[in-house]
């Protein structure tokens, strides 16, 4: 398969996020995220490690761009670092804070790539978090003033907006089960996080538009291809409940302008939200946006449980149920490998919002990569992993889906969160002693897959 199997202008880009590889996190004015507290809590990180300096991608967005442009990508989408831009997120912008930025957005747009910009991938101000993060209604008021200061200082240079990224893991892997920053195990009263997260997303939404009435905005969220273990009225109990807290949740209040009332009332919240969810609140998180960001990675198998197993978890009031393994291929992640899924997560935010244009914003795996005796990276499993996936958006397409992009995860190796720099999804090797980038098989298969010419290939010791 090669992109010429893909519609005209289907866009094929990669995606990054600041705090996993910017670095550079004590310089030119940039404040503190709730990520650089909790990589130093001890046990917080697999490896130890925090993202001081990651790919050193902020002294090197050249270099990264150049090598962006010979493998022949489409669109970068990068995440914009809340506390370069407001140091305790709050007040006037920091101007070298976007002056990088804006350097970024140039040199892509005279390579002839176009910038896709996140606003939140998970790098909050510590000074907010201190003030009650996300469980706070004012988080979402600060992130929408933050938006309108990134959008009127960049609004001429990209086009592309996607307010937040993954929401679900903001709130439950942050505030629910703590494996992400701040860390925190809240149990249910994580959704507030949610709710509040959903409604920065809205509220950013309209200040990007009022400064911007040319810009496309949407939003990304994880979704989960879920299926019960068997035919068993409790598994498919532990299905309804995987797929509410995961898709649902998120889905039904951007596309449909409600939360589930069932996914509420799992998670015991149905007062609280009744109570502050305003109808206002809803109407801004469901106001239209121009496309739908979806990330996909895996399927879930669910089967129900006992409630003996009731640690902190991210899928709180539903502890209970028991995540299935099938033998199917997995990733170092230990994600199952299911590239049907990917037409699945398309389906359900189709079936809700028919006319919306879609993009996955994130697809890859985590293999373990070594350099061999010859400088090489043979990484065949991420090429077949790829391949399949591009395989299935061009099944989707074929069955109707809006599918108008898709953005590979990721550029390069970086700070897998948790897991520190332990896990390699990048189909560029990054050698974090040099800060060398040496592009794996993968990314020669993915210029070829581009019709990259050869000249270009071989200037990147790629051909
Ligand atoms: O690295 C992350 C990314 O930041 C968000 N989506 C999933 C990726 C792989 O875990």
């Amino acid at each position: 398969m090669r992109r010429s199997d893909l519609p005209h202008g289907f866009v094929i880009g990669a995606a990054t996020a600041s705090y996993q590889i910017e670095g550079a996190t004590r310089e030119d004015g940039r404040g503190d995220s709730i990520w650089d507290t909790f990589a130093r809590v001890p046990g917080a990180i697999a490896d130890g490690s925090t993202g001081d300096v990651a790919d050193d991608h902020y002294h090197r967005a050249a270099e990264d761009v150049a090598l962006m442009a010979d493998l022949g990508f489409d669109a970068y989408r990068f995440s914009i670092a809340w506390p370069r831009i407001q140091a305790d997120g709050t007040g006037a912008p920091n101007l070298d804070g976007i002056d990088f930025y804006r350097r970024l957005a140039e040199s892509l747009l005279e390579r002839g790539i176009t910038p896709w910009a996140t606003l939140y991938h998970w790098d909050l101000p510590q000074a907010l978090e201190d003030r009650g993060g996300w469980l706070e209604r004012d988080t979402a008021l600060r992130f929408a003033d933050y938006a309108a200061r990134v959008s009127d200082r960049l609004g001429d240079l990209v086009t592309d907006w996607i307010t937040l990224n993954e929401p679900w893991c903001s709130s439950f892997l942050g505030y629910a089960s703590g494996h992400h920053a701040p860390g925190r195990t809240l149990g249910s009263r994580s959704s507030h996080a949610a709710h509040h997260l959903l409604l920065g997303h809205g509220l950013a939404l309209e200040a990007l538009r009022s400064g911007m009435p040319e810009a496309r905005v949407g939003t990304t969220l994880n979704l989960y291809s879920v299926r019960p273990a068997s035919d068993s009225d409790a598994d498919r109990d532990a299905a309804r409940r995987i797929d509410g807290l995961s898709n649902r949740l998120f889905l039904d209040p951007v596309l449909r302008g409600s939360y589930p009332a069932d996914v509420l009332d799992d998670l015991g919240e149905t007062s609280w939200f009744a109570e502050h969810a305003t109808e206002e609140d809803l109407r801004l998180i469901s106001a239209p946006i121009d496309f739908l960001g979806i990330n996909y990675y895996s399927r879930h198998t669910v089967a129900a449980g006992d409630d003996s197993g009731a640690t902190p978890s991210a899928y709180p009031g539903s502890e209970q149920v028991q995540f299935v393994t099938t033998g199917a291929p997995v990733t170092q992640m230990g994600w199952e490998i299911h590239p049907d899924g990917l037409t699945d997560v398309l389906r359900m935010a189709n079936e809700l919002a028919p006319e919306l244009p879609l993009y996955i914003t994130e697809n890859g795996a985590a293999y373990e990569d070594h350099v061999d005796l010859n400088g090489e990276i043979v990484d065949t499993e991420r090429v077949d992993y790829l391949r399949l996936h591009f395989e299935a958006a061009r099944e989707a397409i074929r069955l109707g889906l809006p599918l108008q992009g898709y953005f590979l995860w990721t550029l390069m190796d970086n700070f897998e969160w948790a897991w520190g720099y332990s896990r390699r999804f990048g189909i560029v090797y990054v050698d974090y002693e040099t800060q060398q980038r040496i592009p794996k098989q993968s990314a020669r298969w993915i210029s070829e897959f581009l019709g990259t010419d050869a000249d270009a290939l071989q200037a990147q010791g790629l051909a």
